[in-house]
Order: structure tokens, then C-alpha cells, then sequence
């Protein structure tokens, strides 16, 4: 990046997980990849003012807010990130743009794909910059699969399939709302898993795949009530434990989706498998910086699943060239940095490949149609 770089201030709402995945790709993004504009921590703007300032001494923000309203009001913040839990996003979203700020949002863009379309609408009619931290899709595994695919080495697509598993939730003891647990609050997250972790899979899948057409659903909430951390007071549990949903997608191809926070075992595996024609390819978020390819086209005496590392091919595989030597390791932090990277160079009229509020609305759609299928137990057009 240029030392006279102009800056792109940011305002960071949340210091969560999200908050610091956040703040560490703004700081490394200009280190590793030639900006336009060098973000910039400017402020960040959580309710507790000395938490918040905590945060800002540790990642080197220049000030704090405690009203995310008053953090839309400084003229020298350029961008917005909202890193809150699900249900603040809508309102802090259509604000941000109505400020003229540049928005980049947490998933899911929103409780439910009506909210989503208000903020699709508020961005669009506000001509804001705009973004959606899907941020799998720039993992350069799953990158590499999208310009296979794009391609067309795959030929014609049969199968696509995903899973999502995590095993947090098990313990019947564990409260659910307030402030660390408010995944488990209908409320605050709209969802269960479908939201939360289907989400990542269904972004994945129609980047790769396109649109889905049709869904068929399964949701289970294993336990039925849990304390409330706020109130506490024991509650009826809304959010789905478990989702399970088949799909056909606009191309033909079959889809098989599944997610839970009950397979013990399992803490993060999101897996995606996509069976074509000519060609399969596999990945593992446990092993990211491989693509596994099974190509029909070789010759039979060594056809097999091979392994692509990423890390091992001279820096030709999307976003590579920007790290290490050869044979050196990337992590999950990176596809954060990525999007930053791909986000700061479009906004002076490059090109922007997503996922904007536009994209994360047809990801919404999809899970609303999964939700109601379910409700319904019923087939559900998307749309
Ligand atoms: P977290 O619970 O770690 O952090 C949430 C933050 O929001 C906390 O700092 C909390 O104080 C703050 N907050 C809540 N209400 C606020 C308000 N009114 N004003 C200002 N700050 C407020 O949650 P986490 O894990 O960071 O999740 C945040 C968002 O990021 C969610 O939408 C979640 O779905 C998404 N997420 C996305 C991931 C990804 O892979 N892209 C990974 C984890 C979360
Ligand atoms: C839940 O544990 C969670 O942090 C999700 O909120 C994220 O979106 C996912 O990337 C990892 O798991």
C-alpha cells in the first residue's frame, strides 16, 4: 500500500469475536495486499465504555462511542462494520446507509428476508458500498473451487452437499440469551443453526452452484427449555438444534444441507463435497488449505482423489501470491483479511464479486424457505 494511501476510517460496532476477526484483517490488510485506501481504526463503539476502550488500547482504535447512533453521526467515519448480534443489524444497517456510510455487515444480513429486503432497499437507494461477512468464500481452497467451476471443469453439476456440525450446545444446563449466550435466544439471533451455520453453507453453495429453486426441511430443538441468563427464568427454547434440508438447485443439481450443535465430537466441521460430471471436489474448514480433486479425465492407471495444497503451488492459487513461501501455511483469519482486501480496492470503481446485501438477501430467502418447510413439512419455493 502507498505511505499516502487516504484513509478509509473505520467504525466498528461489537468487540466480540467478530470485533476482533475484524479488527485483526483491517490492520494486516494493507501489510499484505496493495490498497487504495489504508483502513483505518477510528472508533469502536460498544455500550460499556470501559470494555470498549479496553478494546480500542489492545487493537489501536482512536476513539470510542458508546451509542452506535452517535458513531453514524461523526463525519470522519467512512464505514461501518456491525459485528452485533443478529437482531441489531437491520436497524443499525438502514441507519448506517441513510448516513452515507460505506456498511460492512455481519451474517445473516438480518432476522428474516423482509428485514433483509429493507436493507437491500436502504443500500441500494443510499448508493452505498456494501458487504456481508460470508467470509468462507474467500478461503483459497473454496476460492479455487469457484474459478474450477467457473471454468467449467466440472461439466455438468450432479450433487452438492454440505454440513455444519458443532456439538456446544449438549449441556442441559446451559442458559440461554443475554450477553455471551444470545445464539440460543430467538430473539436476538432469528435462528437456531439455520441462520447461524446453514447460512455459511447456503452462501458457499450458491456462489458455487447458483440459485436454489425448491426446499424440503427437517429442524429439531433437542432441549425444549433452558434458563434465561437475563431474566432467569426458564423458557421454551425456539431456535432449531438441528437442520437438516434437500434442495434442488436451478442448474438441476440435487443439494443435501445438515447442521447441528449436537455432534459431539465436532466444533467447527463445515465440509462441502460437489460432484460433476467430469470432476469432484471436496474441502474440510479443518484442513482449509486444501482442495481435494477426483478428475475422471486422467488417465486411468493414476486416477484417484488428489490433494491441491494451496500453500504448495508457487502462489498461483487465489489470494496466495499475497502470503508466504511456498509450502508455508495459511489460516481462517485470512479470509477475513481477504474481503477487506477485495472490499477497499473496489470502492474507487473496482470491481466488487460480493457477497453484497443483494447476495446475502438470496441466502435469507433460502433459509426462510428451510424454516417454513420445516414448520410446514412441506416442500418450499425460494423466492
Ligand atoms: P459476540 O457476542 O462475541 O459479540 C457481540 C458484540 O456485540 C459484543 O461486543 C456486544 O457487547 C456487542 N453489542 C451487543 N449489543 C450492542 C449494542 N446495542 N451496541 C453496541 N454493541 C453491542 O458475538 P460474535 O460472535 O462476534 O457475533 C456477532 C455477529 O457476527 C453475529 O451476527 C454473528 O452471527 C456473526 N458471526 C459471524 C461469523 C463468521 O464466520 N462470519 C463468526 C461468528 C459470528
Ligand atoms: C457459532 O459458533 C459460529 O461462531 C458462527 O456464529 C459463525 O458464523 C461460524 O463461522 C462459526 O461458528
Amino acid at each position: 500500500m502507498p505511505a499516502d494511501a487516504p484513509p478509509l476510517n473505520i467504525g466498528l460496532i461489537g468487540y466480540g469475536f467478530m470485533g476482533r476477526a475484524h479488527s485483526n484483517a483491517y490492520v494486516q490488510a494493507g501489510n499484505f495486499f496493495d490498497l487504495p485506501r489504508k483502513p483505518t481504526l477510528k472508533a469502536v463503539c460498544a455500550r460499556n465504555k470501559d470494555r470498549a476502550q479496553a478494546f480500542a488500547d489492545t487493537w489501536g482504535y482512536e476513539s470510542v462511542e458508546t451509542d452506535w447512533r452517535e458513531l453514524l453521526k461523526r463525519d470522519d467515519i467512512d464505514a461501518v462494520d456491525i459485528a452485533t448480534p443478529n437482531n441489531l443489524h437491520h436497524e443499525i444497517a438502514i441507519a448506517a446507509a441513510e448516513a452515507g456510510k460505506a456498511i460492512l455487515c455481519e451474517k445473516p444480513l438480518a432476522m428474516d428476508s423482509a428485514q433483509g429486503r429493507e436493507m437491500v432497499d436502504a443500500v441500494e437507494k443510499a448508493g452505498v458500498a456494501n458487504t456481508v461477512w460470508y467470509n468462507y468464500r474467500r478461503i483459497p481452497a473454496v476460492s479455487l473451487a469457484k474459478q474450477l467451476i467457473d471454468e467449467g471443469l466440472l461439466g455438468r453439476i450432479f450433487h452438492y452437499r454440505a454440513n455444519f456440525l458443532q456439538d456446544w450446545t449438549i449441556n442441559e444446563e446451559l442458559p440461554q440469551g443475554g450477553e455471551a449466550l444470545w445464539r440460543l435466544d430467538a430473539a436476538a439471533a432469528g435462528s437456531g443453526v439455520t441462520g447461524d451455520l446453514l447460512a455459511h453453507c447456503i452462501d458457499t453453495a450458491l456462489w458455487l452452484n447458483g440459485g436454489v429453486s425448491d426446499v424440503s426441511a427437517m429442524t429439531e430443538t433437542f432441549i425444549k427449555e433452558r434458563v434465561h441468563q437475563g431474566t432467569g427464568e426458564k423458557q421454551k427454547v425456539t431456535i432449531d438444534d438441528a437442520c437438516a434440508f434437500l434442495c434442488h438447485f436451478e442448474n438441476g443439481s440435487l443439494g443435501l444441507f445438515e447442521s447441528t450443535r449436537y455432534a459431539r465430537g465436532h466444533k467447527a466441521l463445515y465440509t462441502l463435497e460437489i460432484n460433476g460430471e467430469h470432476m469432484s471436489l471436496r474441502w474440510d474448514l479443518h484442513d482449509l488449505t486444501r482442495l481435494e480433486v477426483f478428475d475422471y479425465r486422467d488417465e486411468s492407471a493414476i486416477r484417484g482423489w488428489k490433494s491441491v495444497h494451496v500453500t504448495d503451488n508457487g502462489g498461483e492459487h487465489p489470494y496466495m501470491d499475497h502470503w508466504w513461501v511456498p509450502g508455508l501455511s495459511v489460516g481462517y483469519e485470512t479470509s477475513f483479511v481477504h474481503q477487506v482486501a477485495d472490499f477497499v480496492t473496489s470502492l474507487d470503481g473496482g470491481d466488487f464479486k460480493g457477497p453484497t446485501f443483494a447476495d446475502a438477501l438470496d441466502t435469507q430467502k433460502v433459509c426462510d424457505a428451510v424454516l417454513k418447510s420445516a414448520a410446514d413439512r412441506s416442500w418450499e419455493t425460494v423466492g
